[in-house]
């Protein structure tokens, strides 16, 4: 007997998302925001081509989510990517935008909360990304937090990040998550990654080494029942291409303070911070958080693989 629910009215799964989970095979849910708003054109196309090729090339089926023409979708064909990584207009879709974005008939990239959402409601119990949302720097006086946080409490999915990012305040995010009783394991790791740096600096409690071990977590949250709150992997760039350390301290503080200078705020401010740290590092931080979202890609897709098997 399925363990899973009927998918619920309103999503559209692609056939081969649909199949998959009526087969209990693995399938990683993959974000659109990092796409259309958090990469730089043409380069995201292809970047979202490849990420879906690692999810393949490790046994599972990618499960892109966005939402066009009113229609939330989980798993995209090759013209619904293309149209996320060049329609201009999308919007950035966070929980909460859903719904006005469905009864308008809108278009949007869905960040990782509208993802895990969706995700979950479709019965994906695995999502690949970049870095989460978080509490944002200056939170006393503008409290700025991603609903990513808040979301992940009450969604059971596992989601295999790079960390937040580090344009964030890293030590009040993980307060957050611990306040919210969100589980955060570093995979391989006793420190919380950095997004572009493989150290944020701080501390995880948990640590797990293998995605069988990951799985492990997952079952005993099922076992244990109770509030349905999310897993976080905190998977860290290799040391090789983390983005030098005395690089990013220097331009993510001119990124916080041109940010300051022009007023940015709300749901712009994450693609003002991202776009500032790739055109001042030359493009190193680009390629650092290109090289952290493939290998947090390819181990969602090593855990859907394992949690697959699980009886
Ligand atoms: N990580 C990236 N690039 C991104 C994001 C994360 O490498 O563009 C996006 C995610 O979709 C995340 C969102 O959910 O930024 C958070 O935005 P905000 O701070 O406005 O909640
Ligand atoms: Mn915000």
């Amino acid at each position: 007997m399925s363990t899973r629910g009927a998918v619920p009215a309103g999503l559209t799964l692609s056939d081969e998302v649909a199949d998959a989970l009526a087969r209990h095979a693995p399938v990683v849910a993959l974000e659109s925001t990092i796409i259309a708003h958090g990469l730089p054109r043409p380069r995201n196309l292809q970047v979202a081509r490849e990420l879906e090729e690692i999810v393949r090339a490790a046994g599972a089926v990618p499960a892109t989510v966005a939402v066009l023409d009113g229609v939330p979708r989980v798993g995209l064909d090759k013209d619904q990517v293309e149209r996320v990584a060049q329609d201009q207009d999308l919007r950035k879709l966070g929980f909460r935008d859903l719904a006005p974005a469905l009864a308008a008939g809108a278009s949007g990239a869905t960040t990782v909360s509208g993802t895990a959402f969706l995700a979950a409601r479709a019965g994906i119990r695995v999502f690949g990304t970049g870095g989460l949302g978080g509490v944002h720097r200056g939170w006393t006086t503008v409290q700025d937090e991603s609903a990513d946080l808040g979301l992940l409490a009450r969604t059971r999915i596992t989601v295999v990040c790079a960390g937040v990012k580090s344009i964030l305040d890293v030590p009040a995010t993980l307060q957050r998550l611990e306040t919210l009783g969100v589980g955060v394991i570093g995979y391989g790791t006793d420190r919380f990654p950095g997004f572009y740096l493989s150290d944020s600096g701080e501390p995880v409690d948990w640590t797990a080494g293998t995605p069988d071990e990951v799985a492990r977590v997952m079952r005993a949250q099922d076992v244990l029942g109770g509030h349905e709150s999310a897993l976080i992997v905190a998977n860290p760039v290799a040391r090789e291409q983390q983005l030098d350390p005395g690089l990013h301290d220097r331009v993510l503080a001119d990124a916080l303070a041109a940010a300051d200078r022009e007023r940015i705020t709300g749901q712009a401010i994450t693609p003002f911070l991202l776009g500032y740290l790739t055109e001042h590092t030359g493009g190193a931080s680009l390629e650092a958080n290109l090289a952290a979202v493939r290998g947090n890609v390819a181990l969602a897709a090593g855990i859907a693989v394992q949690w697959s098997r699980q009886p």
